[in-house]
């Protein structure tokens, strides 16, 4: 069974499993209206798999490959042994009959490809960053950067996570950050794990209600 995948220069290719190993034959999404297009970006296991997985309503293919934890994440206090390499595809079919098409990309830079490939034209973008990493600023920049806010800043959101954490910063000081370049990217606080808070993220991204 195939997904839909946002371009057609991306290589079509089929279902792996969800992280658990479980087959993910996704029946569900063929012939599916979707009504908005949403990418999760941003630094390596921030969460953006994780919030995939908590926002949507169905089956979720995702493009795990295990790897070996390294000293930058356990340095972020991450246990994560599993790493995105393709693409992850869920729908948010939400209440109001809307449905969400969320991928989740890759962090890593070497999978470059893959997330320029889940950004299509017509989709929303969400930059998911570590609210407690001493470098946090450094990297939003490096992000803006790197997902072309100079051009995109009118489909991008800003998702904060860890605000809660020890050594996190002010979200103030993201607003202020993200604002003195573009003041039009909504800056929000986010758990990619908390379903509630990541649909409210998509939401936001795709011109709703916070
Ligand atoms: N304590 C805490 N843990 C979080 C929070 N958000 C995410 N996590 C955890 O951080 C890890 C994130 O892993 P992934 O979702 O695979 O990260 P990713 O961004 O998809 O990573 P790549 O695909 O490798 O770039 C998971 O173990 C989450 O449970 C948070 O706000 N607080
Ligand atoms: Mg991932």
């Amino acid at each position: 069974m195939r997904y839909p995948l946002p371009t057609t220069d991306f290589k079509e290719t089929h279902v792996t499993s969800t992280p658990s190993g479980r087959r993910a034959p996704l029946e569900a999404v063929v012939g599916t209206a979707i009504s908005h297009q949403v990418a999760f970006c941003g630094p390596l296991g921030v969460g953006k798999t994780t919030a995939v997985l908590a926002a949507s309503t169905g089956e979720v293919a995702s493009t795990e490959a295990q790897w070996s934890v390294t000293s930058t994440m356990v340095g972020r206090g991450m246990p994560k042994r599993t790493t995105t390499v393709g693409i992850d595809y869920g729908e948010w079919k939400a209440d109001d009959g809307s449905t969400y098409a969320i991928y989740g990309t890759p962090g890593q830079e070497r999978f470059a490809e893959a997330r320029s490939g889940a950004i299509s034209p017509g989709a929303k973008i969400v930059l998911w960053l570590f609210g407690n990493s001493p470098s946090a600023l450094d990297e939003a920049a490096e992000w803006l950067d790197l997902l072309d806010a100079a051009d995109n800043h009118g489909r991008m959101t800003v998702a904060v996570t860890r605000t809660e954490e020890e050594g996190s910063r002010p979200v103030a000081e993201f607003e202020s950050f993200i604002h003195e370049r573009h003041p039009d990217i909504a800056v929000v606080v986010a758990d990619p794990r908390s379903s509630e808070d990541v649909r409210r993220v998509v939401r936001v991204a795709t011109g709703g209600s916070r």
